[in-house]
This record gives C-alpha cells, sequence and structure tokens, in this order.
C-alpha cells in the first residue's frame, strides 16, 4: 500500500463495516498513542493481499515496513516503540482481561450476534464465513439465532466481573482507558458494528462504560457505519 507510512489491515464487511474485534482493539489502541494511520479495509476471503505477512488472520500492522501481526504482538509493538509515557499494557492483568475475552466473551457473544454478522458480510464471504464458523461453533448460523435468548442469558452471566468493576471505576483500567478496556470495548464494537441487538440495560454500569468508551478519541467508534 504505496503512499502510507503505517498501514493496519482490519475485516471488513459489506458497506464499510469493520466487524473484527480484534482489529477494534488495535485501532483503540493505536489512537491511546496518538499514532495515525491507514485502515486498509480486507476481506475475510482476500488471502492473496495478506499473504506477505506469513499468515492468514487480521489484524495486520505495518509499521515503516515492520510486518506485525497477533493483535497482543501488535500492541505490545506499539507499547514499546511510542510514546513510553502513554502506556498500554498495564501489568500482567491486561493478559488476563485477554484471555478472558479471547475465551469467554467473545464466543458468548458471537453466538447471540451470528446471524447480524452473516448478513453484514460482504456476500463474496458468506460462503466462507458460513462453513468455517459453523464448523468452529458446532452449530448452523439458523441454529445458533434460535438459541439467542439462552445465549443472552449466558453473556449476562459472563460479564458479571467486568459490571462489578466498571460499577465502582470509570474504566477497567482505573480512572483512564488503557488496553483492557480496548480488548472487552472490542467485543462491544464489533458486535455494534453489525447488529442492533440490545442486551446491556440502560441502568448497566456496563453501558455507562460503553457509552464513555464510544466517546473516546474523538468518538472514533462513531466514525463507521453502526448501530446504536
Ligand atoms: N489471536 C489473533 C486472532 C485474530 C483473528 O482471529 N482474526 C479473525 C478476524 S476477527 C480473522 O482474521 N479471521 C480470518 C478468517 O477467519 O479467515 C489476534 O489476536 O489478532
Amino acid at each position: 500500500m504505496a503512499g502510507h507510512d503505517r498501514i493496519l489491515y482490519e475485516v471488513v464487511g459489506r458497506e464499510d463495516r469493520r466487524i473484527s474485534p480484534f482489529c477494534w482493539r488495535v485501532r483503540m489502541a493505536l489512537a491511546h498513542k496518538g499514532l495515525e494511520c491507514h485502515f486498509e479495509p480486507t476481506r475475510y476471503t482476500e488471502k492473496d493481499k495478506i499473504a506477505f505477512s506469513g499468515q492468514k488472520l487480521l489484524p495486520i500492522l505495518v509499521d515503516f515496513g515492520e510486518v506485525v501481526t497477533d493483535s497482543w504482538s501488535i500492541a505490545k509493538y506499539i507499547d514499546e516503540n511510542y510514546y513510553q509515557e502513554r502506556s498500554l499494557l498495564l501489568g500482567g492483568g491486561t493478559r488476563f482481561v485477554s484471555l478472558w475475552t479471547d475465551t469467554q466473551l467473545q464466543p458468548v457473544l458471537a453466538r447471540c450476534i451470528i446471524k447480524d454478522l452473516y448478513d453484514n458480510l460482504d456476500p463474496l464471504d458468506q460462503e466462507y464465513f458460513r462453513v468455517s464458523r459453523e464448523a468452529r461453533y458446532g452449530k448452523t448460523i439458523e441454529e445458533m439465532h434460535l438459541e439467542r435468548e439462552s445465549n443472552e442469558l449466558n453473556l449476562k452471566r459472563v460479564l458479571t466481573m467486568i459490571r462489578e468493576l466498571v460499577r465502582t471505576q470509570p474504566f477497567i483500567c482505573g480512572k483512564a482507558p488503557a488496553y483492557a478496556d480496548y480488548i472487552v470495548f472490542g467485543a462491544f464494537q464489533w458486535a455494534r458494528c453489525v447488529s442492533p441487538f440490545k442486551f446491556l440495560d440502560d441502568n448497566d454500569p456496563i453501558f455507562a462504560w460503553r457509552g464513555r468508551m464510544i466517546r473516546q478519541y474523538g468518538s472514533l467508534a462513531n466514525t463507521v457505519p453502526h448501530y446504536d
């Protein structure tokens, strides 16, 4: 991608919907560090376009020619290389939040929004997504959609710990947001970009935290197509 010093390849759906929780983590992290970036929309099946990275997943950061893959490695890379006074990774707890989000939050949330996600994909990616995700979850997209109510109950349960945390402090990381906030928010923003499904009550402390996150960095989360 000539002409850009810094490029983030991120997953795109139909009508420019940015549909990856992992890519949102990195977008927020770049904003935290005040780093400008070109965001290169990449469909799931455009594997040729990202072959240069030697792997098949997004996000991929290309920073002045340095190729970094995997959102955790990207966060570490930008934390170590830029504006060290605005630290992203505050101690070992961030890795815990990352693994919790990957293994507990996102799989449950995915089951709640998968039909909306599918509907918001570029048609060229739908078959690939259906085959790969139905194999991953062991159910069809429609079956998961029918089970949304019970998945929603699971989601509410999974969110208990975060709810208790943001009841007593404005951000997961304390007085100001950092990478643990971006990790969890990445999941909410992913859902928000593809699904009108409202799974947080207005009086839920997580809803207020989500609002604070949406407003970060000039309401960065609102600069792309999204639902409420
Ligand atoms: N551990 C990786 C996971 C990245 C990942 O799973 N990315 C998904 C998008 S959310 C992807 O690129 N999937 C490509 C595919 O399914 O072919 C990270 O943290 O970056």
